[in-house]
């Protein structure tokens, strides 16, 4: 792993695991916390997932209980709102992310509609808030609590997970319970769970109203310096794809096709489509698409290029979604440096 940072902990995956398999390993996937104090053991017994607020009855649930609501399983990628930032131009601050805070897992848990449900929602309910067992390090400092709207929060999607990758979750990555909201950037998947509250008015809370919010605009992409648009929470992610098996600055055979292979997420929805270009956006070819592990998952591509004269040469790599969204040829620019999905540039030397 790269560690980013040490406390609190921040580890990005290193770019070649993800041309080892659609899922990302438990121990190769990226960590990030806000606060730097998080438990560092978990009494699985003695752990209660409280739902309160605006519900019929207050629940405390353990991890037996849960267990005993039906099962749900889902692929789904985890990426990061500032994945990338490292490579913004120009820089912005935050955690100097290469491509590698994001990682693919198999997750199994329960529906939160079900979860939910045992507390019973109250008429009026608007959104539904959740918390985990990390806190501020300092007391003025906000706890971390993410929001979600009710409906999306009861869409049967949305869920509480205990497993990744069928081993359970790793303490790092939220033990013993973390959110999963498929499709939408990881602030909102929220880890080591534990307190779910109903709200019967929008989260005015600092992780809501300040902080984790985009520009108003397509691809929240706007120019440095601009200002005069409004901000909204991130949301939905957006397509992108990666070749894996070629690195930035490497070589490859002269006079013979090159194999290319990568992987591709279509964000809130599957991946329609992988194309390359060899000629800098001039003409693209498809790739031919592997396995559909689920809408949300990594998706691998695999495709080859004719064979290439001794020299510099360059591969572009796009994403279309099923709902047509197309990776910008332009990288993403905002000030907190959030949802990059330029189309990614390969250079390298045939030799
Ligand atoms: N309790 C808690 N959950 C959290 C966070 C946090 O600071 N505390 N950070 C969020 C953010 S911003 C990200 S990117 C993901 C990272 O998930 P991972 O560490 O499992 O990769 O956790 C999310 N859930
Ligand atoms: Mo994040």
């Amino acid at each position: 792993m790269i560690l980013q940072r040490t406390r609190p902990p921040l580890l990005e995956t290193p770019f070649e695991v993800f041309d080892e398999g659609v899922f990302t390993p438990n121990d190769r996937f990226y960590v990030r916390w806000h606060w730097a104090s998080i438990p560092s053991a978990i009494d699985a017994d003695a752990f209660r997932l409280k739902i309160h607020g605006h519900v019929e009855r207050e629940v405390s649930l353990s991890l037996k209980d849960i267990a005993t609501l039906p099962r749900f399983e889902i692929a789904a990628v985890n990426q990061c709102s500032g994945n990338s930032r490292g490579l913004f131009e120009p820089r912005v601050s935050g955690a100097q992310w290469a491509n590698g805070s994001m990682g693919n897992a198999r997750w199994t848990g329960v529906r939160l509609k079900d979860l939910l449900d045992k507390a019973g929602v109250k008429a009026g309910a608007v959104q539904v808030r959740f918390s985990g067992l990390d806190e501020p390090v300092v007391d003025e400092a906000p706890d971390f609590k993410k929001s979600l709207d009710l409906d999306h929060a009861r869409n049967g999607e949305v869920m509480v997970a205990y497993a990744m990758n069928g081993a359970q979750l790793p303490l790092l990555n939220g033990f013993p319970l973390r959110l999963v909201v498929p499709g939408w950037y990881s602030t909102y998947w929220v880890k080591m769970l534990s307190d779910i509250e109903v709200l019967d008015k929008p989260d005015e809370l600092y992780w809501m109203k300040t902080a984790y919010r985009i520009p108003d605009v397509p691809g929240a992409n706007i120019k440095p310096g601009q200002t005069g648009f409004k901000t909204v929470p991130i949301n939905r992610m957006v397509p992108r794809s990666f070749v894996t098996n070629l690195r930035d600055g490497g070589s490859v055979k002269a006079g013979s096709p090159v194999a290319l292979r990568g992987i591709a997420f279509g964000g809130d929805c599957g991946v329609k489509s992988v194309e390359f270009s060899g000629d800098s956006g001039a003409s693209w070819f498809p790739a031919e698409l592997g396995a559909d592990e689920g809408t949300y998952s990594f998706r691998r591509f695999t495709g080859s290029l004719p064979a290439l004269a001794a020299g510099s040469h360059a591969v572009m790599v796009r994403c279309t979604n099923t709902n047509g969204l197309v990776q910008p040829i332009e990288a993403v620019w905002n000030t907190n440096g959030f949802m990059q999905n330029g189309i990614e540039t390969l250079r390298f030397q045939a030799a």
